[in-house]
């Protein structure tokens, strides 16, 4: 197997690592991405797109709350407006369509679906049936997550992830959620990366509710995946025919030197960004070595909670972006050692693709039980404009050229993956970093709402035109 994921293509098609719109994205021929059987779509998330914060009963989130605070999102942007999709579904929807995007990942805001006495909400239950069923009439397939980050403030303030309480809401709101749109959900995902949820919410504080203690990080975890582990079964008797799984995010850690320190400080990152979720999930037990990481912060976990949270999947879903170096930190942990010369994003991350065949291939080593993938968010920001109604993103183009390349080489190497959704569909609030960083195939101009389809939107049309045409 080459070691860089982007030779590949490279070497099979040279034009197509110059990454311009006029070469044709032609993948080896026994490539998976040419299999009509591998989902090709794209994500959001609501709270990044809906807006409408206060319309039809939807009460606050946390992200609400947290965005409200000065200093706590990049130019005080906030969620109240995002694309303004809650309003313009149809025409996104129809946008997604045009693309020939078979599948489309999205999020349910649960606080826009049920209130703090677990009333349902009819308005906000009925925007998201007409969203899925108009999804559905366009033969597109659907992956919807329960938990993108969008936790009901009135949770919160009874101790949010803290409280365990919030596992068994959780349950109920996936009961819900299931009864109400059996039949139009081709996947759900309980949630959308626990790691951000518990370590940037409850960890460091980056991301809402903005709690900052690494006992809480636990803590918080094991609350989600409990909360996961309990919404499976409730899902799988009310829409027996979806599939089930749970999305997280991957980060690849490589070591800064050779030394036995650096080896170790690359293992641990990797055991606090991957096997603290995956551990769990696939093995039933938390890895020791997290409780090296961050001595003494052992989470509560009552008798039955893991074998709750190991239940199986039917799938994974896995985020994948960028690599960190790092080095020993001197004591138990390591610190980025950020590589000079090497090709970032807007958000400063490094484009690595190499990083997810090695990560998915490694898993496949690691956990006997693996289920089958989805790649559920990949994708990178940059500084879009636009000129002349078009949007030159190059460098979004190479990236997915790249990483589809990364995926491919996984699935020869054995995993089993069965898709892939680009992160993002648009533009959208990019959390702490509000709107100036742009994750879209789509440009979004927040001043109109004016929608651009960008180069890479074009380039993924071609594609799946031409994968059309041969099938
Ligand atoms: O925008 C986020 C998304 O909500 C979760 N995964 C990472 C993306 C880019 O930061």
């Amino acid at each position: 197997m080459a070691n860089d994921a982007s030779a590949v293509f490279d070497t099979l098609s040279p034009a197509v690592s110059k990454g311009s719109l006029a070469d044709p994205f032609t993948p080896p021929a026994d490539s998976a991405l040419w299999r009509k059987n591998f989902l090709l779509g794209a994500a959001t998330a609501s709270y990044q797109i809906e807006g409408a914060v206060d319309e039809d009963g939807r009460l606050p989130s946390i992200w609400d709350t947290f965005s409200a605070k000065p200093g706590k999102v990049l130019a005080g942007d906030t969620g109240a407006v995002a694309c303004d999709h809650y309003h313009r579904w149809e025409a996104d929807i129809e946008m997604l369509a045009s693309l020939g995007l078979e599948g489309y990942r999205l999020s349910i805001a649960w606080p826009r679906v049920m209130d703090a006495a677990g009333v349902p909400n009819r308005k906000g239950l009925d925007f998201y049936k007409r969203l899925l069923n108009r999804l559905k009439e366009k033969g597109i397939t659907t992956f919807v997550t329960l938990y993108h980050w969008d936790l009901p403030q009135h949770l919160e303030d009874r101790g949010g992830w803290l409280n365990r309480d919030t596992a068994y809401r959780f349950a109920d709101y996936a009961d819900l959620m299931s009864r109400e749109l059996a039949g139009t959900v081709d996947a759900w995902a309980t949630l959308n990366e626990p790691w951000c949820s518990a370590y940037l919410g409850y960890g460091n504080g980056h991301h809402a509710p903005g709690l900052a203690n690494d006992r809480f990080a636990t803590q918080a975890m094991h609350h989600l995946l409990l909360a996961h582990g309990l919404a499976v079964p409730v899902l799988r008797v009310n829409d027996p025919a979806s599939q089930k799984g749970i999305v997280a995010n991957i980060g690849r850690g490589t070591p800064n030197s050779d030394s036995a320190a650096d080896q170790r400080a690359a293992h641990l990152f990797e055991v606090q960004h991957n096997a603290w979720i995956l551990d769990p999930l696939l093995k039933g037990a938390y890895p020791q070595d997290l409780f090296e990481l961050w001595p003494g912060t052992e989470p509560l976990v009552l008798d039955g909670d893991m074998e709750t949270i190991s239940a199986p999947l039917d799938f994974l879903g896995i985020n994948y972006y960028f690599r960190t170096n790092v080095a020993s930190d001197g004591a138990h942990g390591f610190r980025d050692v950020p590589l000079e010369g090497v090709e970032r994003t807007q958000m400063g991350w490094e484009v690595y693709p190499d990083g997810l065949r090695d990560l998915l291939t490694g898993f496949k080593k690691t956990y006997h039980n693996l289920p089958p993938i989805y790649i559920t968010e990949n994708g990178m920001a940059s500084d879009d404009q636009v000129t002349d109604g078009h949007v030159d993103d190059t460098q979004r183009i190479s990236f997915l050229k790249r990483h589809l390349a990364a995926v491919d080489q996984a699935i020869k190497a054995g995993v089993d993956i069965r898709g892939y959704f680009l992160w993002s569909l648009m533009d959208n609030f990019e959390w702490a970093f509000g709107y100036e960083r742009r994750f879209g195939v789509v440009h979004v101009d927040y001043s109109t709402q004016k929608r651009t389809v960008k180069r890479s939107a074009e380039w993924v049309a071609k594609f799946l035109k031409e994968r059309k045409a041969r099938a």
